[in-house]
């Protein structure tokens, strides 16, 4: 198999010890140079923090890697142009040598393939506004009706149809788990206006649900949204300004497919003088370490 795990997350797999997932399109897509590398180091020390070893899941130079070193991770974040995979260009990247940055989705396949159960992100993908029109529809939706891996995310962005994305997530069989909220968060903003039905209070009744969940057998994954804290949290209707303008300029100049989603965050950026940066960071973190956290409480009960 064309997969490479670090000799560190390879051991702490091979003895049962907490390993948490981390995707790269983050970093490639999600963030500006130079800042971009310190947020993916951040999201790994957080996980160390909390006594799990990380793993950032790309592709450098045709081979899928779970584990970088601080050198591959520099290389990836410094290098222009890497292009964000998801699961249908996973093929065509790993045969044409380049690097490759993973989405959500294909973290998600790459993770299972390595063993490892636990992944954290920012956002996930979902159905785009208008999805219903022009089926732009995440590929992070079917994957997470398809591989067994828990991920802690901060929602969806709002610059997505939200009720349309929960909808779809109820299709395809995927518990949506809210962190301490009974309302999906919707990554900026604590709120969204949608409720969830489940919560859990601390990590001991998530690792409660995320075993019952793996115990079960279902043959997806299991969502944990967990909002963003309120220092860094932006106003839901301000934001909805902003994404509004963003989206007009994005239909404007044409953007479309897998651009969207970068383009769309670096004109909110701009838009909110840099707030959003902040908050995606904060939270990205938060996730990083709460992933962390249960990943530990799952190792301690053998899984
Ligand atoms: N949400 C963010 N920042 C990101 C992404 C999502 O706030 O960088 C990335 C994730 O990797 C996610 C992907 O899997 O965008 C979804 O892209 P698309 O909508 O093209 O499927
Ligand atoms: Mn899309």
């Amino acid at each position: 198999m064309p997969i490479e795990l670090s000799q560190e997350v390879r051991s702490a797999l091979e003895h049962g010890r907490a390993v948490v997932a981390l995707e790269s399109t983050l970093i490639c897509h999600g963030f500006p140079r130079p800042e971009n590398l310190a947020v993916g180091q951040a999201l790994e020390a957080a996980v160390r923090a909390a006594g799990a070893v990380p793993a950032t899941i790309a592709i450098l130079k045709g081979k899928v890697r779970v584990g970088l070193g601080q050198l591959a991770m520099g290389a990836l974040a410094g290098e222009e142009g890497v292009a964000k995979c998801t699961v249908r260009d996973l093929p065509a990247v790993l045969a044409s040598g380049k690097s490759g940055a993973t989405t959500v989705a294909a973290t998600m396949h790459i993770a299972t393939l390595a063993g490892i159960r636990v992944f954290a992100t920012g956002g996930i993908g979902g159905v785009h506004r208008g999805g219903e029109a022009s089926l732009d529809v995440s590929a992070d939706l079917p994957q997470l009706a398809r591989s067994p891996v828990v991920v802690v995310c901060a929602g969806a962005k709002s610059v997505l149809d939200l009720p349309r994305t929960m909808e779809v997530l109820e299709t395809q069989g995927v518990p949506v788990i809210g962190y301490r909220t009974s309302e999906l968060p919707s990554f900026y903003s604590p709120h969204s206006g949608l409720r969830l039905q489940h919560r859990a209070d601390d990590v001991a009744q998530l690792a409660a649900i995320a075993r019952a969940h793996h115990d079960l057998r279902l043959p997806g994954g299991m969502l944990v949204c967990q909002p963003v804290a309120a220092e860094f949290a932006l106003d839901g209707a301000v934001v909805d300004d902003w994404i509004r303008a963003a989206l007009a300029e994005a239909e404007l100049e044409g953007v479309h497919g897998p651009a969207v989603t970068p383009f769309l965050l670096r004109r909110l950026e701009k838009l909110s003088g840099g707030r959003t940066l902040r908050a995606n960071r904060a939270l990205a973190i938060a996730n990083a370490k709460l992933a962390g956290e249960l990943a530990v409480a799952l190792a301690a009960s053998g899984g």
